[in-house]
């Protein structure tokens, strides 16, 4: 007991031990096979998110949920759906904890550089812009993973189904 008690107040938490628990977002789009649902988002394939409220997507919130504490200073984006991507909405700006981002309008993953580091252990995401989709009016993120060389070296096996 003492000593689960000194490692949860340490604070030194070794950075590859830190694991993205879960993930939670405002809305998700209805599919009958479940093709959009929120876990997309840190599953390290392909397959997209999608919310689900009746407009652009602006507003919708994205909750990250890690293990512990994090310094996070950039991140990765794998913007809209690949398949679809010009027929649905893309993220152009989105708030990371209060601090606005540009998303650049390209299929496939990029990163994004916060202005300033943000230590947290729930991150979250509110999409403030977008950019419209040819045909749906609904805004999709492939993949969201958070820079940090000891959690990229850990994880390295989960992002072999997504080039970049
Ligand atoms: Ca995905």
């Amino acid at each position: 007991m003492c000593v689960l008690f000194f490692a949860m107040c340490s604070g030194n938490t070794d950075p590859s031990e830190i694991k993205i628990e879960s993930v939670r977002t405002s809305s998700t789009l209805y599919s009958d096979d479940d093709r959009y649902v929120a876990d997309n988002l840190i599953d390290r394939t392909l397959k997209a998110w999608s919310e689900g409220e009746a407009g652009s997507g602006i507003g919708e919130i994205i909750n990250i949920f890690f293990s512990n504490e994090i310094t996070i200073s950039s991140f990765y984006i794998y913007n809209g759906i690949p398949k679809d991507f010009y027929e649905n909405n893309r993220v152009k700006t989105l708030s990371v904890n209060n601090q606005k981002v540009r998303v650049e309008d390209r299929n496939g993953l990029q990163q994004v550089t916060l202005p300033q580091p943000i230590t947290d252990s729930e991150p979250g995401l509110v999409i403030e812009a977008v950019y419209p989709g040819d045909m749906w009016d609904d805004t999709c993120i492939t993949e969201i993973c958070f820079e940090n060389k000891e959690l990229f070296a850990t994880n390295d096996q989960r992002y072999k189904n997504i080039s970049f």
